[in-house]
């Protein structure tokens, strides 16, 4: 099994997360842009090729991985619904990145706007709800590790300011924690 992806990448480290947890070996290949756009019909990463199985998002791959394993991704349409709600604002966040990145003035374009108005109305529902609330197994579940991704993520491209939001900064600091979290970390230079 090959994963392609990069270290920094939200939705590749959820994916590197499971393949710890379900105990899964499995060669990975860093891919830049340029190969991704070779190999994937998204141009992103991850993707994942096991035998004649390729797959190309994040949620597949872990759906895939999941059921491998005998475990399920996203047991109850809530959960799913909540990893939808973070991976809107995550697809969002990530998107105006990349158009900075490359010059653009997001208070200048009507749309920008509302995207990043998307992430912090969805960041105050998030902040409400019960994602925020860590089983006492101390297990999380796959919308709790997409949100511990996001904020990584965020916070390491210095993107967004969590302290308005208590709850999901207390939840952060517990997933650190969590030895498959603590390790997939985005290299630190
Ligand atoms: N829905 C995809 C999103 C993947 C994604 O946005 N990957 C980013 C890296 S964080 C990427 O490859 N971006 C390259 C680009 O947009 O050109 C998933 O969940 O796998």
């Amino acid at each position: 099994m090959k994963l392609y992806g990069s270290y920094t990448s939200p939705f590749v480290r959820h994916v590197r997360i499971v393949l710890q947890e379900i105990q899964q070996p499995c060669e990975f290949i860093e891919t830049d842009q340029a190969g991704s756009a070779a190999k994937s019909p998204t141009q992103r990463v991850p993707f994942l090729e096991d035998g004649d199985i390729f797959l190309t998002d994040s949620a597949s791959i872990i759906k895939y991985l999941r059921e491998k394993a005998g475990q399920h991704f996203c047991q109850s349409a809530q959960e799913l619904d909540q990893l939808c709600l973070v991976n809107t604002a995550l697809d969002a966040t990530v998107n105006l990145f990349f158009l900075k990145r490359d010059g653009v003035v997001i208070s200048q374009v009507p749309y920008l706007q509302r995207q990043a108005a998307r992430v912090h109305t969805t960041l105050a529902e998030l902040e409400q709800s019960a994602i925020t609330q860590i089983a006492a197994n101390g297990r999380f579940n796959d919308a709790q590790l997409r949100l511990g991704c996001f904020m990584g993520w965020s916070k390491f491209r210095e993107q967004i300011d969590f302290s308005p939001f208590a709850n999901l900064e207390n939840f952060y600091r517990q997933i650190c924690n969590y030895p498959p979290f603590n390790t997939t970390q985005p290299p630190q230079s």
